[in-house]
């Protein structure tokens, strides 16, 4: 995107076709990168989320509803086809939204864009209910389990991997026979929005698939999520958003699955392996300029080790490149907007009040020309700081981490415990028993040992605490996304 470039129109999809807001509201979305206006983007109102659902229950009960699941799951392969043919056009935009490089996109976000619906067909496939049977003084008594779609599933996504955390919720409820309305960021509406022309060019029926396009409170994530005529609600956002949407979804009893955010702690022990550490940590704590839920804010270090740690940390940070996404050493965009900017500076400058040791960064970064307009800042390092320092307890979302040493197993595992959040932790160690010991001590959804954001998608993915409600991933998906039902034969 560049100043020469005019601002696209991107409308909503509903039942089929592209279509402006009944009303003609419309807001903006600017480039990350230079701060340019990028998009006049539709905002739905009442009516146009009322369309939206309207379409949504009607494809359940046309064709959509009455298909075989066979002819389901090959449906949804082709939607995986079209995305991998269409590759250029998810990742151009995906990254103009975001800012991200392309070099990150092209192997995580429009990959796993098109692997969702491939896990998911699979999953599906191989899914099958329970059986009982109980003798009684006649003969005995089956029992069975048989699963339904719940109905229209409303997902509310976040800005940070849209596709990637689109698909994740689209894929199994589409596999499972729903129809959804999607409402996606109003930082991110590109890659959703193509997803519409991926819908019709493989013939998936009007309907099934709707975007409807805006902001959080009154406005279209609100209007969808307290719609009477949506069954259930899956959300990815920060944990106020999320408790704003359980209150919308008390009204109805409509059921709730939450990914929500993290303050992840990694715990290296002085026998880890350093040599894959450190690759390891850069990545968790910088990828995506730190923009990853899943991402680590605060490293606990052994003490022995915790200055070569610090050390070889931020030699390791230095080195990354801040640069826009065509470039193809970049490691770090921007964040995906000013506001955002300026709430994670405001967190540089209150670890500096605090008394933090600024071990790298801390700032924005020169950048040279229009992208001087762009939302970037430094990753940072920071070292010293009491662990009731806001940087420490509250959720930042930027390229940013805090790193304290500990003295033993107990007290890593309640310092890194030591939070509202339990979405995930790493633990680096070569020590085995250790390792299980630490994981099974952790309140959180997922431990990764030796690793970080190594993902198989048949496993339960979520988060404990105030990270989230649920789990999605594999069979755990499936639960969501279909209402069971127990059949009980006297026979
Ligand atoms: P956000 O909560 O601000 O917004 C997420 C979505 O909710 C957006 O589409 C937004 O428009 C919508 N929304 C806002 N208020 C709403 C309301 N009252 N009713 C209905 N919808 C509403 O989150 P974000 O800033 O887009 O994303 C960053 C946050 O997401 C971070 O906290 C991060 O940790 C979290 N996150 C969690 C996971 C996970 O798997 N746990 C994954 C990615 C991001
Ligand atoms: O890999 C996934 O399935 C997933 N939900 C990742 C979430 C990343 C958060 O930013």
């Amino acid at each position: 995107m560049s100043a020469s470039t005019p601002p696209r129109a991107i409308q909503h999809f509903i039942d089929g076709r592209y279509v402006p807001s009944a009303n003609g509201a419309t807001f903006e979305k600017f480039s990350p990168v230079d701060g340019t206006l990028m998009a006049h983007v539709s905002e739905a109102g009442e009516a146009d989320v009322d369309a939206a659902v309207s379409a949504a229950r009607a494809a359940l009960r046309g064709p959509w509803g009455r298909m075989g699941v066979d002819e389901r799951l090959a449906l949804i392969n082709r939607i995986a086809d079209e995305i991998e043919r269409r590759f250029d056009d998810f990742l151009d935009a995906e990254c103009a939204d975001t800012g991200k490089p392309k070099s990150l996109a092209r192997r995580l976000d429009i990959p796993r864009g098109s692997a969702n619906f491939r896990a998911f067909t699979e999953i599906v496939k191989t899914h099958h209910g329970q059986v009982y049977f109980k003798n009684t003084p006649s003969y005995g008594v089956l029992n069975y389990t048989l699963s339904k779609p719940r109905g229209v599933i409303a997902i509310i996504a976040p800005w940070n991997l849209p596709l990637l955390l689109t698909t994740w919720k689209l894929a199994p409820a589409l596999a499972t026979g729903n129809a959804v309305v999607v409402k996606p960021s109003e930082e991110t509406p590109s890659t959703t929005a193509l997803l519409g022309e991926v819908m019709n060019a493989v013939d998936v029926p009007a309907g099934v698939f709707n975007v409807v396009h805006g902001l959080g409170p009154n406005s279209a994530g609100e209007f969808l999520t307290r719609h009477p005529g949506v069954n259930g609600i899956t959300f990815t956002g920060e944990t106020g958003t999320g408790e704003a949407i359980m209150r919308q979804a008390a009204t109805g009893t409509r059921p709730v699955s939450f990914e929500m955010g993290g303050k992840n702690p990694a715990l290296v022990f002085a026998d880890a392996n350093l040599d894959k550490a450190i690759p390891e940590l850069l990545r968790s704590c910088f990828l995506n300029s730190g923009q990853v839920c899943l991402g680590t804010e605060r490293a606990y270090v052994h003490r022995t080790i915790f200055d070569e740690v610090v050390e070889r940390l931020s030699a390791g940070a230095a080195k990354m490149k801040i640069a826009p996404p065509s470039d193809p050493d970049a490691a770090l965009g921007p964040l995906i907007s000013q506001g955002h900017r300026d709430k994670v500076l405001g967190y540089y400058r209150q670890a500096k009040a605090a008394g933090a040791t600024v071990v790298l960064g801390g700032g924005v970064p020169a950048m040279e020309g229009a992208l001087a307009n762009g939302s970037w800042v430094e990753p940072t390092i920071w070292t010293g700081l009491p662990e009731d320092a806001s940087v420490i307890r509250e959720e930042v979302f930027g390229p940013c981490v805090h790193l304290r040493p500990f003295d033993d197993e107990d007290e890593a595992i309640q310092l890194g415990n030591d939070t509202p959040y339990g979405l995930t932790a790493s633990i680096w160690t070569q020590d085995v028993s250790r390792a299980h010991r630490v994981a099974g001590a952790m309140d959180v959804g997922l431990c990764w040992i030796n690793s970080w954001f190594l993902r198989d998608l048949r496993t339960p993915f979520g988060g404990a605490k105030r990270s989230g409600i649920g789990r999605e991933g594999g069979n755990y998906s499936l639960e969501f996304y279909t209402e069971m039902k127990n059949v009980c034969i006297d026979i």
